[in-house]
């Protein structure tokens, strides 16, 4: 009996392969690849190749800086102040992106010299950008967009002065977040040289990483992380501020980030200010939408197979739960004799 058990459980490990990771990154509409993860690719990229697509799930690791032993890079690309980015997720084997519930962050810290050869571990990171839920508390995530293979979108701040940079991506998957050690990192680095004329040479705050982050803020161990009404707190340093220049017409990146490109689904863009801090005022779109439900619910059933046997409650929206609840309850067990 026990033996049978533990059989299943090996399978279902064995299973577990796709969680995500940045596989191509547009900069003003050029096109930058990087190396799948744990392959022999090691023709020069911008993208910094990670062992492979399963999370980070301790902050104070080394992990947590890079990816999973992220490797150096050798390229960069050239950016400028207000230049945009598109950075492209996939699940790992032709998946998409499988998480939901998360917001997403970004970060810059000077290399002070060639990023080829910098270790980030001891560098200042500031933050660039914090997304949330663009309609507002009951929103659905921007996480959500890249389901459909919709890319996460920053800006290059304005004012930023010129120089080689780490540029650490970040997705925080919240979908085990009601337990401690349950939420996930998934930060990716790409090197980019800042060029223009940019003032700004040392951005604050800034926080290293590791360090930015404890297993206990309230953004990454929240129980009540698919309440109606949850009020989402970033982890990390506040959005560094930067100066405003060149008529993009913000004074901090935070309502500098231009609107994504609009993803084929829900959920909806953002569209004022304020909407990437996640605390947005608007009411978009409805999370608990049938619509919504049932796309996650077909993504878990197609997914279901591969991906994530460890999470026991991976992709199961606030609703879906309801849902379970609701019927487990109505539930009248037959009697038995
Ligand atoms: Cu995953």
């Amino acid at each position: 009996m026990k033996f049978a058990t533990s059989l299943v459980l090996a399978s279902a490990v064995s299973l577990a392969t796709a969680h995500g990771f940045v596989k191509r990154i547009t900069i003003d509409g050029k096109s930058y690849g990087g190396p799948e993860p744990g392959s022999d690719d090691n023709s020069p990229s911008i993208i910094r190749k990670i062992q492979d697509t399963n999370p980070v799930k301790d902050p104070s690791s080394a992990e947590i800086t890079c990816g999973r032993n992220a490797q150096k890079a050798q390229l960069s690309a050239p950016v400028r102040p207000g230049s945009q980015l598109q950075l492209f997720w996939d699940g790992g084997d032709g998946t998409p992106w499988p998480h939901e519930a998360g917001p997403i962050l970004n970060y810059m810290a000077n290399c002070n010299g060639d990023c080829a050869n910098f270790d980030p571990a001891t560098a200042n990171f500031f933050k660039i950008s914090e997304q949330g839920r663009p309609g507002g508390e009951n929103g659905p995530w921007f996480l959500a967009n890249l389901l459909t293979g919709a890319p996460a979108n920053l800006t290059i701040p304005n004012d930023l002065a010129p120089g080689n940079y780490i540029l650490r991506h970040e997705l925080l998957a919240l979908h085990l977040a009601e337990k401690e050690g349950g939420a996930e990192y998934y930060p990716s680095c790409s090197q980019v040289t800042v060029q223009g004329k940019g003032s700004n040479a040392a951005p604050t705050p800034t926080a290293k990483f590791p360090g930015a982050y404890s297993p206990t803020d309230p953004g990454i161990l929240n129980k009540h992380v698919f309440d109606d009404g949850f009020q989402y707190k970033f982890p990390g340093p506040p959005v560094a501020q930067f100066a405003t220049q060149g008529g993009i017409g913000s004074s901090n990146s935070t309502s500098s980030v231009p609107a994504p490109r609009p993803a084929p689904t829900q959920p909806s863009q953002p569209s004022g200010p304020g909407n990437q801090s996640g605390n947005g005022n608007g009411r978009g779109g409805d999370p608990d939408s049938e619509e919504n439900s049932r796309r996650s619910c077909r993504l878990k059933k197609a997914e279901g197979k591969s991906h994530d046997k460890r999470d026991g409650q991976d992709h199961v929206t606030p609703r879906m739960r309801r849902v379970a609840k609701k019927r487990s309850s109505e539930f009248t067990p037959p009697t038995q004799n």
